[in-house]
């Protein structure tokens, strides 16, 4: 057995949810922050047998997309301690998968 953590962008996670419930895997939604951005993100803990890992991250990559977005994150300090916002381009990747082996899963 297999536990997929996937951290994906919020806006994608209600499909993506939608979709593995419907096609009857479980799955355990979080709501996460990353720590670059620092703005919300979604991870999802989801327990499968070996051989439905990849029919899970074919639905993964169907339901979660690339997207760019500009930040103002960073800033830049002029002289006189001014701080001014720089603008960021910043490429979200569609989903970021770890894939663990699980010694054991018990349903009590
Ligand atoms: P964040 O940490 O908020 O990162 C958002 C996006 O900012 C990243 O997209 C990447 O394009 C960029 N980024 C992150 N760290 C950076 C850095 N040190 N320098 C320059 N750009 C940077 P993704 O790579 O698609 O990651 C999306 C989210 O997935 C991340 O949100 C984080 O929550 C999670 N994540 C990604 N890689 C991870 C890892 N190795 N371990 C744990 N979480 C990870």
């Amino acid at each position: 057995m297999k536990l997929i953590v996937a951290i994906v962008q919020d806006q994608d996670a209600p499909s993506l949810v939608g979709e593995l419930t419907e096609k009857e895997f479980r799955v355990t939604k979080l709501a996460s922050t990353g720590g670059f951005l620092k703005s919300g993100n979604t991870t999802l803990l989801i327990g499968v047998e070996d051989e439905e890992v990849e029919s899970v991250k074919d639905i993964i990559e169907k339901n979660c997309k690339t997207r760019e977005i500009t930040t103002s994150l960073l800033t830049v300090t002029m002289p006189g301690d001014t701080y001014i916002p720089y603008p960021l381009e910043v490429k979200i990747g569609g989903a970021t998968l770890f894939i663990l082996d699980v010694e054991q899963f018990i349903r009590i």
